[in-house]
């Protein structure tokens, strides 16, 4: 018997691809498969191996599916797996709600609301689930506003610096390529769905250079890989500069015509001749010099930039000299041409009609709330004041394990004093530290619609099955809890269908008018309205000077805006507080990447038995190089011990080269499946980027012995 029906879904998850999802569904209305949509122009019929076992998740025995308070008398910390039901019992959804809402006032009129914090990321990306009701509900509040700079705010912020516009080569026409720059991308293992463009590209005779200083999937099936020194991509940036401005390999025509500094970028890049660039960056002269030739001349030559280069301390001024790179070579001019780190800047919605910020003036301060920085969590519950934070509601995001500086974040929440909700799918690290925990769908079991980071079609994701056992969207949970809260808005009674109009009436993206839903239930996937393919022309951005949203309507080498701040008007290499350039160097000696999984996203899947076995070579172990290892007398497979200032953690060592010398490298994961039950963030600190307030998970020292105990 076949499937009774297809449904088109859209991948909601932190990934730049968004995929098209077919989901086939019984006549018992279960979902019997899920599948990549073969008519997406990016998906291409293919989804990636961990969401090509997504049914896994939707349907695990391990599902929240009820709503939970914590049993009176049992102390917040970490619940073994399968253990929850000593720690938890099952309440109904309108007792959870009433309690939530009588909390909240209570505190919201002893402390002010400002000492209640949302904490929500991407667990879900699309438009309702990521941010609409939830932040009507919190504006209405009164409550902090979370500054969500967890993933990507550096690099956002280097690209509004250069081009004023979140916007990059497309995807598709990556094909036309004929030098590819993975600057920062594992490709294979973060943005499958670009590969097959590569691939074409590389059939007709491209070259794909990785620059990394892991060896990651993508590395290894490059034509040629750099494995630079972390944080110094800066320098590599500039040096490559100072080669193309040295040999007249630059496009002075593009540079006259739509860039703004030229002249004290030159100066900059004299400090950075490719003997010293080499000197900061581990490559060879040679190796630098001929980056730069080839980036140059085998043309078009295309950067895909990711999030992996600004997520160092010198991050921002990194991902500026990258970005800057082919406004020298003037490589947008040609048709598969450019770089690429966001889309998104395509798909900027009506934001006000969907978030209503407004709200905050009806809220009981009367104003917006203060801005609390997510990526310092752990200050923010242990040490921030006036009002401290009573309460915290957290959503689409696992703080527990991918927040830095992991045991000042474990000792916030394990405070008594502190009112935990945590909305989620399963009973992740966080849910360990919840007074209530309440259960969410899946995107299989909501409607929603989204746009992309690596692409530039929006998509409308129509719900598949039921809501399994009790689980609520994040929109629903927020519209039950305003009603609780007495919040009398309209707007609080708004349905799915009502805010995806909103949002995309009057869009702040020119290219997004004129989409209606209608549109996007009988096509699902649009692509975005680009005026150059009215008439058969391809979408080329920063080719005019329409392209350009900076103060000079260029693309800006020197930032006056930068400058007013304070800040380096000009990108520079400037070592992180933790790189083996600073003095903490002598006591932490090794430069630890704190990284993803391949087989995960983020922390997403860790909780599954088959997400698990795929990611198992690579979970509980600290990659090193043989050098390193050698000189600690630690051996392939003995057990270590990782630490710094802020805790340590025991891993296995897996010797290999992986990473060059003076590296190493680990990987997130659920914290309760640890030996010890702390995470690779317990080695992370709460170090901001030098823009956008971005974390440093790639800036962490960290010294390893070999744990002699554990190997008698
Ligand atoms: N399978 C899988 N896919 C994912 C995710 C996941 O967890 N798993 N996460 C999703 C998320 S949240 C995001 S933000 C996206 C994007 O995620 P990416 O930006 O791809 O993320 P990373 O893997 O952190 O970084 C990419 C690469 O940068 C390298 N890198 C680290 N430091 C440096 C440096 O100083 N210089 C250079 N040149 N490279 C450096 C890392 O070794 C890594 O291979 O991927 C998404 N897709
Ligand atoms: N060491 C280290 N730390 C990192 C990173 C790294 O590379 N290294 N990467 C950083 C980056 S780039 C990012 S983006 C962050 C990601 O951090 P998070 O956004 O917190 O990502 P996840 O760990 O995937 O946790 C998302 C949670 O949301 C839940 N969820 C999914 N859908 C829904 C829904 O519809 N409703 C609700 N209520 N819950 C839902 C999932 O079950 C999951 O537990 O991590 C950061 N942390
Ligand atoms: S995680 Fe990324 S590659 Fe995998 S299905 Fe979702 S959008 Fe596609
Ligand atoms: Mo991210």
């Amino acid at each position: 018997m076949g499937p009774l029906k297809v449904v088109h879904a859209a991948c909601p998850l932190d990934c730049p691809d968004a995929c098209s999802v077919h989901i086939s569904v019984n006549g018992e209305g279960r979902a019997t498969k899920i599948q990549g949509n073969p008519d997406h122009p990016v998906t291409r019929g293919f989804l990636c191996a961990k969401v090509t076992k997504y049914l896994d998740l939707v349907y695990s025995p391990d599902r929240l599916l009820y709503p939970m308070r914590r049993r009176s008398g049992v102390a917040k910390g970490p619940v073994p797996l399968g253990t929850h039901a000593q720690v938890f019992e099952r309440i109904p959804w309108d007792e959870a709600l009433d309690g939530i809402a009588a909390r909240l006032h209570d505190i919201s009129k002893t402390y002010g609301p400002e000492s209640i914090l949302p904490y929500s990321y991407a667990g879900n990306m699309a438009v309702l689930g990521y941010g609409s009701m939830d932040r009507r509900f919190f504006s209405r509040l009164g409550a902090s506003r979370l500054d969500r700079t967890i993933c990507s705010a550096a690099g956002g912020e280097a690209l509004m610096a250069v081009y004023g516009a979140k916007l990059g080569a497309d995807p598709e026409h990556f094909r036309h390529a004929r030098t590819i720059l993975a600057w920062g991308a594992n490709i294979l293992g973060t943005n499958v769905h670009l590969w097959p463009f590569v691939q074409e590209a590389r059939q007709k005779g491209a070259r794909l250079i990785a620059i990394d200083p892991y060896k990651t999937r993508t590395a290894q099936a490059a034509d040629w890989h750099l494995q630079i020194r972390p944080g110094t991509d800066s320098a590599l940036a500039l040096g490559m500069m100072h080669v193309l401005i040295a040999e007249n390999l630059y496009d002075s025509d593009y540079v006259a015509r739509f860039t703004h500094g030229f002249e004290p970028l030159r100066a900059r890049t004299e400090e950075y001749p490719p003997a010293r660039v080499a000197e900061l960056t581990g490559l060879s002269i040679d190796d630098i010099v001929r980056l730069a030739r080839e980036y140059a001349t085998a043309t078009p030559s295309v950067i895909r930039m990711n999030y992996g280069v600004q997520r160092g301390q010198n991050g921002g001024a990194a991902a500026r000299a990258i970005a800057m790179l082919p406004c020298l070579t003037g490589a947008w001019k040609y048709l598969g041409g450019g770089l690429q780190l966001s889309t998104s800047g395509a798909f900027q919605l009506n934001k006000q009609a969907l978030e209503r910020p407004d709200l905050a003036l009806s809220s009981p301060i009367g104003r917006p709330g203060r801005i609390v920085n997510m990526s310092r969590l752990g200050h923010a519950l242990t040490e921030l004041d006036r009002p401290s934070v009573q309460a915290m509601v957290v959503y689409n995001s696992n703080p527990a394990a991918i927040a830095p500086n992991q045991n000042a974040v474990l000792r916030g929440l394990r405070r008594a004093d502190l009112f935990t909700v945590v909305h989620e799918q399963f009973f992740t690290d966080t849910t360990d530290y919840a007074d209530i925990v309440l259960p969410a769908t899946t995107f299989l079991e909501h409607k929603d619609f989204e746009g992309a980071y690596g692409h530039y079609h929006l998509q409308l994701s129509q719900p598949a099955i039921a809501p399994l056992g009790e689980a609520r969207s994040n929109v629903t949970l927020f519209r039950q809890l305003a009603q609780r809260m007495g919040f009398t808005e309209p707007c609080f009674l708004d349905t799915e269908d009502d805010m995806i109009d909103q949002a995309l009436s009057e869009p702040t993206s020119p290219w997004l008018q004129g989409i209606t839903r209608a549109q996007l239930e009988s096509q699902h996937s649009i692509r975005v309205k680009f005026p150059q393919e009215k008439d058969g022309g391809a979408f080329q951005p920063f080719v005019s000077e329409e392209w350009f949203h900076t103060p000079s309507g260029k693309a800006e080498f020197y930032s006056e805006t930068l400058a007013a701040q304070g800040l380096d008007p000009l990108p520079g290499y400037v070592a992180a507080d933790e790189s083996r350039h600073s003095p903490l160097a002598k006591k932490f000696p090794l430069e630890l990447l704190a990284r993803k999984g391949d087989n995960y996203m983020n922390s997403t899947f860790a909780g599954l038995p088959g997400h698990r076995a795929m990611e198992a070579s690579h979970s509980g172990v600290l990659e090193m190089h043989p050098a390193d290892a050698l000189a600690r007398g630690i051996a392939d497979g003995d057990p270590v011990e990782v630490f710094n200032e802020r805790g340590k953690i025991p891993l296995r060592a897996k010797v290999n080269a992986s990473v060059p010398a003076g590296v190493a490298a680990s990987r997130l994961g659920w914290n309760k499946l640890t030996d010890d039950g702390q995470g690779v963030n317990t080695l992370t600190s709460e170090t901001l980027t030098d823009l956008g307030g971005g974390p440093t998970f790639y800036s962490t020292l960290v010294e390893v012995r070999r744990a002699q105990r554990e190997r008698e």
